[in-house]
């Protein structure tokens, strides 16, 4: 079986039932860090498959992280690991990243892409916060944005360059924007 098939037909099902049954109140936060636990578990066995698929150069620099005020990063640890798969060089400042922590490391490391993930409706705006602020920089990075509550529509609206409502898109999206020109 393909890596990818385990992850996205059954690690990441198996993590939208625990989040469902954490809505309706049949499971409670210590229930859902133990399935995310199960989950880095199997990440964990599936990434050497997944990261070893790339050799030679790099197709450009990504610097990813968690939007400020969010804590939850299996989809951004996911996004990261396919985007290494598919040949790029990872930045990963973790989570409850600051706009100023990201354009720092954009700067500091030449990014061609910022990639953001928010899980939360409350940390959106710390993307647009970020957004903006590489506008205003002379860093050229693009920014792109994805995780659970947001939309092609927000993406729009806070001027990203790119949205992707998962990690096989992010890869095709990241691809397509280092391939063409600002
Ligand atoms: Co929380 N949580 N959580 N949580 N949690 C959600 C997000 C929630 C929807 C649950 C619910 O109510 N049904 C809800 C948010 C409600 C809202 O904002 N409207 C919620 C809440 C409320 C909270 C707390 C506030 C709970 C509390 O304390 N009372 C708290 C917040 C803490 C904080 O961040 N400040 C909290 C805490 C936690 C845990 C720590 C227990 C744990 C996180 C562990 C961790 O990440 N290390 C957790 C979890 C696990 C979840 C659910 C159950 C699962 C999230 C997940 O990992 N999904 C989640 C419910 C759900 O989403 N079904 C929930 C699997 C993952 C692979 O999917 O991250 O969406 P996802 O990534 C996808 C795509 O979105 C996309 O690619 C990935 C896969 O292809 N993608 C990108 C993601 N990022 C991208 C970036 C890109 C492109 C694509 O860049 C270009």
């Amino acid at each position: 079986l393909d890596p990818k098939t385990l992850i996205f037909k059954g690690l990441i099902p198996g993590m939208d039932v625990v989040g469902e049954k954490f809505r309706r109140n049949e499971y409670y936060v210590p229930q859902v860090l133990l399935s995310a636990r199960a989950m880095y578990a199997g990440l964990d066995l599936l990434r050497p498959l997944i990261t070893a698929a790339s050799a030679g150069g790099y197709l450009g620099t990504v610097v990813i992280g968690t939007a400020q005020g969010d804590l939850h990063d299996i989809g951004k640890n996911l996004v990261a690991m396919m985007l290494e798969g598919a040949g790029f060089r990872i930045v990963d400042l973790g989570v409850d990243v600051s706009p100023g922590r990201f354009l720092e490391a954009a700067e500091g490391n030449g990014a061609h892409l910022v990639a953001m993930s928010s899980l939360l409706t409350t940390t959106m705006p710390a993307m647009e916060e970020t957004v903006a602020l590489i506008r205003e920089s002379k860093v050229s990075a693009r920014a792109i944005v994805g995780g659970a509550p947001v939309n092609r529509e927000f993406a729009g609206r806070i001027h990203a360059d790119g949205y992707s409502s998962d990690a096989v898109g992010a890869v095709e999206l990241a691809k397509g924007l280092v391939a063409a020109p600002a």
